[in-house]
C-alpha cells in the first residue's frame, strides 16, 4: 500500500516538477502517507541498533517459562489491568515490609549501556507510600558487576525505579566500590504528583556516562516520563568509575520492600513492561498529523 502511495506520489511530484510546483489533486491524499513513510525511514536509520529487549504482559504465573527467575509464582490480579488478562499485583497490609505474594522476581536481559523502560503504575484510593523518607523498592536494576542471584543494595551498581509518597524516586547506589559514586544512595526526585486509582505510563532512560583516562565524565543521561510528559531530564550524570569503565544494565528485578513495614493497607500494580535499549519513539507525539504543505497550486 505504501508502495503504491509512494509511486503515485512520485508521479505527482514529476507533475509537479515539469509543471513548476504544481500538484496533483489525485496525488494530494497520499502526501501525508509519503511523508509517513520518510519519517519511518529517518527514524530506522537514526536507531539502526534500538532493539526491545523484553515485553512482560503480567497476564498470568508462567514466569519460569519466560525467563524470569527467583520468585516466579507472583500476584496476578485479572480483574485491575492496564492491558491483556492480568497485572502484577502488590498489596500490603499495615505493617508488611513486603506484599506476601511477591518477594523478589528477576530477570536478564542482554547487557546494555543504553536503557529504556516503559510499564503502567496503578495506586489504589489508600495509597500512601512508605510513610518515611525512603521506600518502598519497586523496581531495581542491577548491572553486569553484579551476581545477577546476589543481595539487592549492596552491588556496584544498582539503579531503582519506585514511587515515594504520591511522587518517585530515582535512586543509584553502589556501596561496592571504593571510593563509591553514591554509596548507599543518590536520590533523584522527578516533578510528578500520581493520581490514585488510574493507570500512569511511567517511562525512564538511563545512558551510562564515559569514562576517559580512568576518571568519569559527567555525560550520563537520566530521563522520566509519566504519562507523555518529562518530569525528569538530566544529562550530567555519573553512573559508573574507572573501576568499572565498561559496566552495563543487565538484571531487572521487581523487588517490593517498605523497610519499616506499611503504614496501612494499600495496593500498587504494574502493567505491560517493555525494557529496550534505546527510546523507541519520542514518548509524547504530536497527536495531529503535520499540516501540509502550503503554496501549491492544484491542476487536474
Ligand atoms: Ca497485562
Amino acid at each position: 500500500m505504501h508502495i503504491r502511495a509512494t509511486n503515485r506520489m512520485t508521479r505527482g511530484l514529476r507533475i509537479a516538477m515539469g509543471g513548476g510546483f504544481m500538484l496533483s489533486i489525485r496525488a494530494w491524499g497520499c502526501v501525508c502517507a509519503l511523508i509517513i513513510v520518510v519519517f519511518g525511514i529517518t527514524f530506522a536509520v537514526g536507531n539502526a541498533e534500538a532493539a526491545t529487549l523484553f515485553t512482560e504482559g503480567f497476564d498470568d504465573n508462567n514466569f519460569a517459562s519466560r525467563g524470569w527467575f527467583d520468585d516466579t509464582s507472583v500476584d496476578i490480579d485479572t480483574s485491575t489491568k492496564y492491558s491483556g488478562a492480568g497485572s502484577l499485583r502488590l498489596s500490603w497490609a499495615a505493617g508488611q515490609t513486603n506484599p506476601p505474594l511477591v518477594m523478589a522476581m528477576r530477570k536478564d536481559f542482554t547487557a546494555t549501556d543504553s536503557l529504556y523502560v516503559s510499564m503502567y503504575w496503578r495506586f489504589s484510593n489508600s495509597w500512601v507510600g512508605s510513610g518515611v523518607g525512603y521506600h518502598p523498592h519497586v523496581v531495581m536494576i542491577l548491572s553486569d558487576r553484579d551476581d545477577h542471584w546476589g543481595a539487592l543494595a549492596t552491588n556496584y551498581l544498582q539503579t531503582y525505579i519506585e514511587p515515594h509518597g504520591r511522587g518517585a524516586f530515582l535512586i543509584l547506589q553502589d556501596l561496592l566500590n571504593s571510593p563509591a559514586v553514591c554509596g548507599a544512595g543518590c536520590f533523584y526526585t522527578p516533578s510528578i504528583t500520581f493520581s490514585l486509582n488510574t493507570w500512569h505510563h511511567i517511562e525512564t532512560y538511563f545512558k551510562m556516562n564515559t569514562v576517559t583516562g580512568g576518571n568519569p565524565v559527567a555525560d550520563g543521561i537520566m530521563r522520566m516520563w509519566v504519562d507523555g510528559v518529562s518530569v525528569y531530564n538530566v544529562t550530567n550524570r555519573i553512573y559508573r568509575n574507572g573501576q568499572n569503565p565498561t559496566m552495563k544494565w543487565r538484571t531487572f528485578v521487581i523487588a517490593p520492600w517498605i523497610g519499616d513495614g506499611s503504614p496501612q493497607a494499600q495496593t500498587m500494580w504494574i502493567d505491560d513492561l517493555t525494557v529496550a535499549n534505546a527510546i523507541p519513539t519520542d514518548p509524547s507525539p504530536p497527536t495531529s498529523p503535520p499540516n501540509p504543505p502550503t503554496g501549491l497550486r492544484v491542476v487536474d
